[in-house]
């Protein structure tokens, strides 16, 4: 069995997908035409495939008040009736999405591209998904946005910011979903010359001796010393950038750079923080994203620190 997901779009590139073994590993990823895609696919016999997108277009239930009062709205208004059931079924627990129309040729091009997916699927054996299944090839339409607010237990900071990104990321890492195949965590020996900086990460805060910090050549000893779990992600920021405000910012930040972060280190936990190349001089931005009890992020309730390399 092999897992596709797949996000079709407006663009040039009507699709972008990516596979994963049965081990959960990414095999394949990529962008393209459905055709590329198929042959991509076609020696499998046995997949499980998600679809970002509507999976019909709207049958128009919501207009009619038999349904309407099944689903616990007014029968002779006509509040949502524009929505598919699923659509209003999220919409009334705060989770927003598209509203698809009832004519194909009336929907945004990436819903038309999808549909047209579905299609090609079909013409090679998949079935819509069911309980208990009988095709050995099966698709089912997603909106990640509301599998990653059920997952969370809320509704994420948007995926185009920062804190977004990492919500998500450290969600699927958490739960085993996604393995990243090209980052390795190893415990290389430190290079010679390189300054070892102690770092304590702790509710809510980093410790460490920042007159140590003299050049880029260093390397970190984080010790989780608190009863959380926590984590250290270091971006290079610009010399007038507002680390507080760039936090509370729905929009994403601009002119970060992404250094590398730690997976989430249990209390108690040790690792040492080595840097493939000296990190050249500038300022930088340490913050922790692993969420509190209350679900906010350790970086809000002040977990982030800085330190300039000259
Ligand atoms: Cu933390």
């Amino acid at each position: 069995m092999i897992y596709l997901g797949i996000d079709p779009t407006a663009g040039r590139r009507p699709l972008n997908y990516a596979i994963l073994d049965s081990k959960l590993n990414i095999v394949a990823e990529g962008s393209g035409h459905p055709d590329d895609l198929l042959r991509t696919i076609e020696p499998y016999p046995d997949i499980m495939c998600a679809v970002d997108a509507p999976i019909v277009p709207n049958k128009g239930l919501l207009s009619d008040p038999a349904k309407r009062a099944e689903v616990g709205l007014s029968p002779n208004k006509i509040t949502y009736s524009r929505y598919r059931v699923c659509e209003y079924e999220l919409r009334r627990r705060g989770i927003n999405l598209y509203r698809t129309p009832a004519e194909v040729e009336t929907a945004p091009k990436w819903m038309q591209a999808g549909w047209a997916l579905y299609e090609r699927l079909r013409e090679i054996g998949f079935e819509t998904h069911t309980p208990e299944p009988s095709a050995s090839r099966q698709f089912f339409e997603v909106h990640p946005h509301a599998t990653f607010t059920v997952r969370l237990g809320h509704v994420p900071y948007r995926k185009d910011t920062l804190e977004g990104r990492l919500q998500r990321q450290l969600l699927l890492l958490e739960e085993g979903v996604w393995k990243i195949d090209e980052e390795e965590f190893t415990s290389p020996d430190l290079p010679d010359g390189v300054t070892t900086v102690h770092l304590d990460a702790k509710e809510f805060a980093f410790e460490f001796d920042s007159p140590l910090i003299t050049s880029g050549n260093i390397a970190f000893e984080m010790a989780n010393t608190g009863a959380q779990r926590h984590q250290i992600v270091i971006e290079q920021v610009p010399e007038d950038f507002d680390v507080k405000a760039a936090l509370m910012s729905e929009d994403e930040a601009e002119g970060m750079t992404h250094i590398g972060s730690t997976p989430p280190q249990e209390p108690g936990d040790t690792r040492d923080i080595v840097f493939t190349n000296k990190l050249p001089a500038g300022r930088y931005v340490m913050l922790c994203f692993m969420p509190d009890t209350d679900g906010t992020q350790h970086a809000l309730k002040g977990m982030w620190s800085e330190f300039t390399i000259e």
